[in-house]
């Protein structure tokens, strides 16, 4: 009986191993504390050890860090002390845009740039950034037929400006419309994910709890290569008129996303074969049928053992009397 034991435990290990096999396919993500802000927001010196905060920008420690309150030109910002080094990450913020009157404006933004804590009239930033802008533009100045709020993404390279009379859209990489953003009935958020060389994509979450509704996905490409600054800072600022909104930040939650098995299979020009994400499902999706597979196998083969064992005992038994 011993025999069978060893190739059932031989067996066992080797059924382990594909396993883990399987989940090192996957990406894994690791919090970056110094990209993230929660309630209370601030240390016990009422200040932060990650985030610096200036303009018109107000923190409520058990609600809201609020950018711009419900009155006319106010403006504020909250920025990362230091840059975020991460190849591939996730944002994921919960966000609030909430005011009395009828008309509302004109909208925050999410910042990786460069610049950091640069005052300016961007959404409450500076013109002319080199990084990543994406706006959650509340006012329509002349975007016909397009519904707003409108989210949508630029890419600056540090000398072009904001098409602000036409809600950006020169420079747009990526938008959509969101209505009800404003004042939804559950907790507003938007998830931002990037994997450098590769893609930029944005949810948005703000219809139902728990349903994320795409705004965009973009894949990098020649004329679009999706490149951030090599020292960006992880920012939020927002900016009112004459007309105007609270515009509060609630939670950010940043994670760095990794691939544990360093080698991707690259084309001769060294283009990847598949994108990280895509590769990891296709992998997992045939390694767990080939799993079960082999489980279903490892099963029969060990179970028939035992029955053919017992009856061999049986007749032993048998043959002795
Ligand atoms: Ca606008």
């Amino acid at each position: 009986m011993k025999w069978l034991s060893s190739i059932c435990v031989l067996a066992a290990t080797w059924a382990v191993g594909l396993v883990q096999a399987a989940e090192d396919t996957e990406m894994k993500s690791v919090p970056l504390r110094t990209h993230s802000l929660e309630s209370p927001y601030l240390d016990s010196d009422m200040a932060s050890r990650w985030w610096d905060f200036g303009g018109d920008t107000m923190i409520r420690a058990d609600k809201y860090v609020r950018l711009a309150a419900d009155q006319p030109s106010q403006s504020g910002w909250i920025f990362s002390r230091i840059p975020l080094t991460a190849n591939n990450f996730e944002i994921e913020m919960e966000f609030s845009i909430a005011g009395k009157g009828n008309l509302h404006g004109d909208g925050f933004a999410m910042w990786i740039t460069k610049e950091r804590a640069q005052p300016g009239d961007v959404f409450g930033h500076t013109d002319r950034f080199e990084g990543l802008g994406v706006f959650f533009d509340t006012y329509k100045n002349n975007r016909p037929g397009v519904v707003f709020p409108y989210v949508m993404a630029m890419m600056g390279d540090g000398k072009t400006t904001y098409d602000r009379a036409n809600d950006g859209k020169a420079n747009e990489l990526g938008g959509c419309s969101a209505r009800g953003l404003r004042s939804s009935s559950v907790p507003s958020k938007a998830k931002l994910t990037y994997l450098k060389d590769e893609s930029l994509s944005l949810d948005l979450q703000y219809k139902t709890e728990g349903t994320w509704t795409k705004c965009f996905d973009l894949k990098a490409t020649d004329s679009m290569p999706l490149k951030l600054p090599n020292q960006a800072y992880l920012g939020f600022s927002a900016h009112t008129g004459e007309l105007s909104d609270n515009f509060d930040i609630v939670k950010v939650e940043t994670k760095n996303l990794y691939q544990p098995r360093a080698s991707i299979p690259r084309t001769k020009d060294g283009k990847k074969l598949a994108s990280s994400f895509e590769r990891s499902s296709k992998k997992s999706g045939g390694g767990w049928l080939w799993f079960f597979f082999k489980i279903i196998l490892f099963a029969g083969v060990c179970g028939g053992g035992y029955v053919g064992y017992n009856a061999y005992r049986t007749r032993q038994r048998y043959n002795r009397f």
